[in-house]
């Protein structure tokens, strides 16, 4: 069984759709990332700023609860894993930014607030609108190479306050087209996901870290015949002629990781076509990837 990172979540979903293992990283896991415009972009909500250097985490110390449009800067030469959260009572900083580094999700991520875990490549920005609400966050970073299951190199790690009242209705504060919902190893869609550039919200409504990789697939399959297609791939078992089969292109769009209760908003610009959405996150001291436990939606995008 393979172990399943935060960090290397594309690198798996490359894995299981028998592609060979290249460092293609997200670069082009956000193929429907717009490049040009971020709607985000013209929301005009506060910027919370993160750069990433090879000396360190700069963050603000102190933040106001709320929609955010969160910009990370990786300014170093490699893939970087950056998290926001809030540990529990009694993790450390060191501790945190030790385990953030490690292939396993440990057990203090279940109790943690998770509001975002997401890669950047050498030189990205990243924006992703996220709702904060307060607390003493850490923001961590590591570094590692993507052709690399192994552990990753620690950058470093900053707390940062957030305070204030998050308003009753922050959570819809952002128009989006549709929200990819997070369950109980479930994805469901609500509303129609479009052609072309859009705002999705993505919400964690389950209590362990959840992301959606995106592939696009030849036509609309059953849940039943995704499921069992991802299954015998990642069984290493061949599947039969017609059957789901991710081939070898890469995924057409990586979330970010987010924790239960955590509600984000991302860029899109999708194909028309034909997608399915997989969980290769494990719970907390596990190996086993979620799909493997039914997590995979498909969905249409119409023209
Ligand atoms: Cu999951």
């Amino acid at each position: 069984m393979t172990k399943v990172s935060r960090r290397t979540v594309i690198l798996v979903a490359a894995s299981a759709a028998g592609a060979a293992i290249v460092p293609f990283g997200l670069a082009s896991a956000q193929d429907s990332t717009p490049v040009g415009g971020s709607l985000l972009d013209s929301l005009g909500l506060p910027e919370l700023e993160i750069t990433i250097t090879d000396d360190g985490v700069q963050a603000p110390d102190s933040f106001e609860a709320g929609p955010v449009l969160l910009v990370v800067n990786n300014a170093t030469a490699s893939l970087v894993s950056f998290m926001l959260a809030e540990p529990p009572d009694g993790t450390t900083p060191e501790m945190v930014l030790e385990s953030f580094a490690r292939p396993v999700i440990d057990a203090w991520w279940a109790e943690a607030n998770i509001p975002v875990v997401y890669d950047a490549m050498p030189g990205q920005t990243v924006k992703i609108a996220v709702l904060l609400p307060a607390g003493e966050y850490q923001v961590a970073a590591t570094a590692g190479s993507p052709d690399e299951m192994s552990e990753s190199t620690p950058i470093g790690i900053a707390p940062m306050s957030v305070t204030g009242d998050l308003a009753a209705d922050a959570a819809d504060a952002i128009e989006s087209a549709a929200t990819i919902e997070f369950g109980a190893y479930e994805f469901t869609i609500d509303g129609a996901i479009p052609a072309g550039p859009a705002i999705v919200k993505v919400t964690n409504t389950h209590v362990v870290l959840h992301h959606a990789i995106i592939f696009a697939t030849d036509k609309l399959y059953s849940h039943d015949e995704a499921h069992a297609g991802v299954m015998s791939m990642m069984q290493g078992t061949p599947s039969a002629e017609g059957a789901f089969s991710l081939g070898d292109a890469p995924p057409v769009l990586a979330t970010p990781v987010i924790g239960g209760g955590a509600t984000i908003w991302i860029d899109v610009d999708f194909q028309p076509g034909f997608y399915a959405a997989i969980c290769f996150v494990a719970d907390p001291g596990q190996e086993v990837p979620h799909v493997m436990m039914g997590m995979i939606q498909v969905f249409e995008v119409a023209g």
